[in-house]
């Protein structure tokens, strides 16, 4: 029938939706393995009509999964985000959202088993090489996905994950504050680089002439200020480590602003080029850790009242980060509350001209 089957679980994590895959059932090839993960989605093209992408970077993740080999870790996650109009697949960040789906599905898919009420899944983000640790709520039947947690950004509620990190500093960037310093400056505008757990470059948005509060379409429309965060973008990517970060979906550029909503930071980010419609989950961890560092753009700005538990403002509500301290009072891992759910499981079809499959 001209036609290969991919076993695939499609979930929600967080705010965000993945195609969810064992490694063992995608080319192991990788650049065959790219070929492949841009047919699922339907890229490149912009209503990625012809696949199962939804046209949005945040609908166009694929979770590869498989059984670790570590001692320290159950299962191996390599997130891959598929861009929409360009025929562009980059492992060169992570996914804290999608990471809410990875416990779930390793349970569905008998890589961990399930212990009743929750299943603690040790997760080794092979993006960056760091280790989180989700708790699954579960039943005697499985993944228990109803509950009464509500997170921003999704309609109605589920059962809590809970998201535990003990170290993402320099996660992608080698360092907290991959430049060295606090604030760095370009174009005349203060920024500041910092990756615990996602690059992220900071900018005061009243600094580009912006409140910070607009809507995600206000910016989404920007064409100025979209120009004037890539010319900074791509002087910051080369200097946070990066590299060339041209075809790259890091580092993510938000604006902050004073909290208006009794959180502590006020942030509209985008991923790059494209306004995020609420955050990504590493992405708010960096944002609320640069609240704490002195001298960083954000102080002066921060509510610091209940640190260092920090609530993100963005564009559809709010994002809480529990950062932890050492006794030194340095940055000494997170933890967060996620949900997640699974929506789909069968098969996802690519044309064998693409991809035939592997020889058994
Ligand atoms: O920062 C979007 C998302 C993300 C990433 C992005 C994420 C994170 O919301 O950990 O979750 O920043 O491209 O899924």
């Amino acid at each position: 029938m001209g036609q290969h089957r991919i076993p695939c679980l499609l979930m929600r994590g967080g705010t965000s939706k993945a195609a969810c895959f064992l490694a063992e059932d995608l080319p192991q090839d990788p650049a065959q393995r790219d070929t492949v993960l841009l047919a699922v989605m339907g890229s490149p093209d912009a209503r990625q009509i012809d696949g199962i992408g939804g046209a949005d970077p945040l609908t166009s993740k694929v979770a590869i999964i498989r059984r670790s080999t570590r001692p320290d870790a159950d299962v191996d996650y390599l997130f891959a985000q598929v861009n929409v109009d360009r025929a562009v697949v980059d492992y060169g960040q992570n996914c804290g959202n999608i990471l809410a789906a990875v416990g779930p599905f390793a349970i569905e898919r008998g890589l961990v088993d399930c212990v009743a009420p929750l299943t603690r899944v040790r997760i080794f983000m092979e993006n960056t090489g760091q280790l989180a640790v989700a708790e699954v709520p579960c039943g005697n039947e499985g993944v228990e996905y109803a509950g009464d947690t509500r997170i921003d950004g999704v309609p109605g509620s589920a059962s809590r994950i809970v998201l535990n990190f003990p170290d993402v500093a320099g996660s992608s960037c080698g360092a907290l504050l991959p430049t060295g310093h606090a604030r760095d400056r370009f174009d005349d505008i203060d920024v500041t680089c910092i990756d615990n757990g996602m690059p992220v470059v900071l900018i005061r948005a009243n600094d580009l002439g912006r409140t910070g509060y607009e809507t995600r379409e206000q910016l989404d429309a920007d064409v100025e200020l979209k120009q004037r965060l890539e010319s900074i973008r791509l002087q910051a990517g080369p200097r946070m480590n990066l590299g060339n970060v041209t075809q790259r979906s890091v580092p993510k550029m938000t604006l902050i602003a004073e909290p208006r909503a009794g959180g502590a930071i006020s942030s509209r980010t985008f991923i790059p080029h494209r306004c995020h419609a609420s955050i990504g989950v590493l992405g708010a961890v960096s944002v609320a850790s640069a609240c704490l560092i002195p001298d960083s753009v954000a102080q002066g700005l921060a509510d610091l009242e209940r640190a260092p538990e920090l609530s993100v403002e963005h564009p559809g509500g709010e994002f809480s980060v529990a950062l932890r301290l050492d006794d030194n009072g340095q940055l000494a891992g997170c933890g967060l509350l996620r949900t997640a759910r699974l929506l789909f499981a069968g098969d996802v079809f690519i044309p064998t001209q693409i991809w035939p499959g592997e020889e058994q």
